[in-house]
């Protein structure tokens, strides 16, 4: 395969301003009528070239009359005298064939669509790209009992019989939009229908279609539009613009949901919630992914990207939009500090490895393989760090200016950053550079104090990276702050330091007591901090800083201080300064429980095995354990009065407090039960039995399984018998098994593979199955390899049914540069095996072979 490049950009030769579309459903054959209306762009003689990718073409027309098609490269060409014609075509399909769930299928009795990001092209023949825009009005006839219910994007014009059992229903969608936008939906679905009012008067139907029996799992999806088209108003301006706003569920999703215009179609997963069946954090999952989808109706659809490598225009922003959507409905601070949990989880990692591109990349194989969480999260940072620098005010003008300018058009990263610049008279030249260049910046601190004033020592390395040996200094807003070591207080307030050369100093006045640094507040920016500290430092901070970021931080930062030289040295775990600060933060009167939640939980094996050399992942587990252990034992008391304080919570609610104190009884109940198994298994049967939230009853769960099959059975199979009919619960019956510690591990997952219920066609059940286990170190990294055969077998098999699904499960075989020689050399091994499948796809072919490297 050949990489497509961003500076081959070019503009279409064609544009398609309107587009009329019939279907005739079947699942088993579908047939597609194209008319396009096509004119010629610019000065040039070259033909019309179509994707197309899977199609039987029945028949071919060019201004009406018959013609005789003709293929290059996989693409159809026609040739054109003049400068407008229109193109006909006819294709035939097969839905319930097509498991890549790209283009048209079935998803349990429901026929559906995906064509983001090339979908498009295995629906019909047509310029597969994001810069052609087009009107469309779409037809779609189907067996009127199989398929009663028919949507598309727009609005509706008519309706009405066919016949022989037949109906059809007529849709246009006044907005020209890029064809991955373009969206039907037809099955036998129920509506929860509701209306919002916008901020200029105009009354939308919202509807969201389920199958009748989950139409009670919508309210909270249907609460959650309402927020979002609110807040989109309030917070940038943005009103919806169509009559109607429909939103489908389906089970079987690639992706979490697609912001098709007016006709979004959703992962279940993303839809369907009630506190019984979804946790906390689906439930807060579901919010956050409505409002994503819909927030892209500006960010995205009324303004789109002029090309792939332009993601994260739409992407980064959407995702900085529904994150400030969740810190206005939530507590900021939880919300931060789980944003940076993701980043850190799943893009530091990513930016470290053979697989780091740039936020907006310069060459791919399979643009699938770019959702990624450098073009989402880290996207989404960059964002915030040019509203931290800019100001919330000037940021507001910049997106003003950019929604005026570029409503209607495909446009780029840069586009955006220059209305940036326009709005608030900023120079963003050398910001710019977080577009380019990719690699997590290391800053490193050192702060020097005289008899009344102090000099902040600031430096920045940035990693080479794939393509990239040698990098620039970039622009870095570091909000800082120095405290007090005696009094505790804020000696000098928050200020944001902008670190843009290679070194650079700040210097402070006024600083009259010996002072702590408090820096990178609320995480400004995404970069790892390196800080000299001084005795006793970091458990101030921890204890103290009143940025509660910086003070969650502080205290990640001394627990992962003690956790690796405990690892490296191989002797005993020192853990007097984990427990005294995990204790104060237990203890602490002022501290809210869902913040305490967090920080007590120790950093993740996989970030310590991130953090470390060459790691061996048994070890790893083996000391964090111990320290659990040492946790559970030595704050008994303290997390036992926390555990039964937050059993308080009331289970109807999904207030903050009250989610809060759901998510400090798990993290205690963890702890305890690492310290005293027994009891542990003990208090989490109990907990499950009198569970009335699935919170409860999956933390509960998990702390069992984890201690072992003769705690966990019962509950295990009670578990699957009272959830036997719900799947997005299954999933997690599949998920806790497959991400117990240890070796034993493998065997669980094994047999759960051969469970009926486990299928490979389902890529949620698949992510439950595989993306626990490969998520899951201890288990994943056995001694002897197994875990790593087992991933590159599950790669192999589910790349023949849907390739980017399977393409998601190669970044773990890829880490093995983190990971001891012994058991890197079997990673390798695994990826090798992978590469020599015939008949790859390309999405697992670039992924292995970069992982390779
Ligand atoms: N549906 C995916 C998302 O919203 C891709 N656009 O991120
Ligand atoms: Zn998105």
């Amino acid at each position: 395969p050949t990489a497509i490049r961003r500076e081959d950009y070019q503009a279409p030769d064609w544009l398609v301003p309107e587009v009329e579309l019939a279907f005739a459903l079947d699942p088993a054959r579908t047939v597609v009528t194209a008319r396009l209306s096509v004119t010629r762009n610019g000065g040039h003689d070259r033909p019309l070239r179509l994707d197309g990718e899977e199609l039987e073409l029945l028949s071919l027309r060019v201004d009406g009359k018959p013609s005789e098609p003709r293929f290059e490269d996989g693409r159809l060409v026609v040739d054109l005298e003049g400068d407008a014609a229109t193109v006909e075509t006819e294709v035939a399909i097969a839905p319930e064939k097509n498991s890549q769930l790209m283009g048209l299928y079935a998803s349990g009795g429901i026929l559906c669509t995906q064509c983001e990001a090339e979908g498009f092209r295995r629906i019909t023949f047509f310029p597969d790209r994001p810069d052609v825009l087009s009107r469309y009005r779409v037809r779609l006839e189907a067996d009127r009992t199989r398929f009663p219910v028919l949507l598309a994007n727009g609005n509706p014009l008519e309706q009405g019989e066919c016949g022989d059992g037949r109906h059809f229903e007529l849709w246009e969608d006044p907005f020209p939009k890029p064809c991955y936008l373009f969206a039907i939906v037809a099955g036998d679905l129920q509506c929860n229908r509701d209306s919002f009012t916008t901020m200029s008067g105009r009354a939308v139907d919202l509807g969201i279609w389920v199958r009748e029996a989950d139409l009670p799992k919508t309210r909270l999806a249907m609460q959650a539009l309402k927020d979002s088209m609110a807040w989109d108003e309030r917070t940038y301006g943005r009103e919806y613009d169509l009559d109607r706003f429909n939103i489908v569920a389906v089970s079987d999703f690639n992706f979490g949901a697609m912001e098709n215009k007016g006709l979004n179609i959703f992962n279940t997963r993303y839809v369907l919630a009630d506190p019984e069946t979804a946790s906390d954090g689906d439930i807060d999952a579901v919010a956050a992914v409505v409002a994503h989808e819909y927030f892209h109706n500006w960010s995205g659809n009324r303004v789109t990207c002029r090309d792939w490598f332009q993601l994260s225009l739409k992407e980064g922003l959407t995702v900085f939009r529904d994150q400030g959507f969740s810190e206005d409905m939530g507590s900021e601070a939880v919300q931060r500090i789980d944003q940076v949990r993701t980043l850190r989880a799943a893009q530091f990692p990513e930016d470290a490895g053979p697989l780091a591109h740039p936020i907006r990349p310069d060459s791919y194989l399979e643009i699938a393989n770019f959702y990624t969480a450098t073009v989402y999260n880290k996207g989404a940072e960059v964002i915030r760090m040019m509203r931290t620098i800019l100001g919330a005010e000037a940021y507001r003008q910049g997106t003003d200016l950019y929604f005026e300018r570029h409503d209607g058009q495909a446009v780029t990263c840069e586009d955006f950053v220059a209305c940036m610049e326009e709005a608030s008279g900023a120079d963003l030249s050398q910001f710019r550079l977080w577009y380019s260049q990719a690699g997590t910046p290391t800053v490193r601190a050192r702060l020097e104090q005289g008899a009344t004033g102090a000099a902040l020592h600031l430096a920045q390395d940035i990693p080479a990276t794939p393509g990239q040996p040698a990098k620039q200094p970039m622009a870095i807003p570091l909000k800082v702050a120095l405290i007090g070591a005696e009094s505790g207080r804020e000696i000098v307030p928050e200020r944001l330091v902008l670190l843009n050369g290679a070194e650079q100093v700040e210097t402070f006045e006024g600083v009259d007591e010996p002072a702590f640094l408090s820096i990178n507040r609320g995480f400004s920016a995404p970069v790892i901090v390196a800080a000299e500290r001084r005795q006793g430092e970091i458990e101030a901070l921890a204890a103290g800083d009143n940025d509660s970021f910086a003070r969650y931080e502080a205290g990640q930062e001394l627990m992962t201080r003690d956790l690796l030289a405990a690892i490296t040295a191989g002797g005993p775990v020192a853990t007097d300064a984990i427990l005294a600060a995990v204790g104060a933060t237990l203890r602490s009167q002022s501290l809210d429980p869902a913040f305490k939640a967090d920080a007590i939980a120790l950093p993740s094996e996989s970030l310590l095995i991130d953090k470390l050399d060459r790691a061996d992942p048994a070890r790893v587990h083996q000391v964090r354990e111990e320290v659990r252990r040492a946790l559970g034992t030595g704050l008994r008391d303290e997390l036992s009065r926390a555990y039964t304080a937050a059993s308080a919570a009331d289970p109807a609610s999904l207030s903050g407090a009250d989610k809060g104190l759901r998510r400090l009884r798990a993290a205690t109940l963890a702890l305890l039960s690492a310290g005293d198994p027994q009891f542990g298994a003990e208090l989490a049967q109990r907990q499950y039995d009198e569970a009335r939230t699935m919170t409860e009853r999956q933390s509960a769960l998990m702390v069992l399984a984890m201690l072992g099959p003769d705690a966990a059975t019962a509950a295990l199979d009670d578990f699957y018998a009272r959830f036997e009919d719900d799947p997005l619960v299954i999933d997690k019956w599949f998920a806790v098994q497959a991400s117990i510690p240890g070796e034993a591990t493998l065997n669980a997952v094994e047999r759960l593979q051969a469970h009926p219920a486990f299928t490979m066609a389902n890529p949620n059940r698949l992510r439950a199955l595989a993306g626990s286990f490969a998520g899951t170190p201890s288990a994943f990294h056995r001694a002897d390899g197994r875990g790593y055969d087992w991933l590159a077998d599950v790669i192999v098999a589910a790349d023949k049914l849907n390739p980017q699904t399977a393409a998601r499960f190669v970044a773990p075989l890829g880490r093995w540069r983190k990971i001891e020689e012994g058991r890197a050399a079997r990673m390798r091994g695994a990826l090798q095996r992978i590469l020599a499948e015939p008949g790859l796809s390309k999405d697992v072919f670039e992924l292995a072979s970069k992982s390779l490297g």
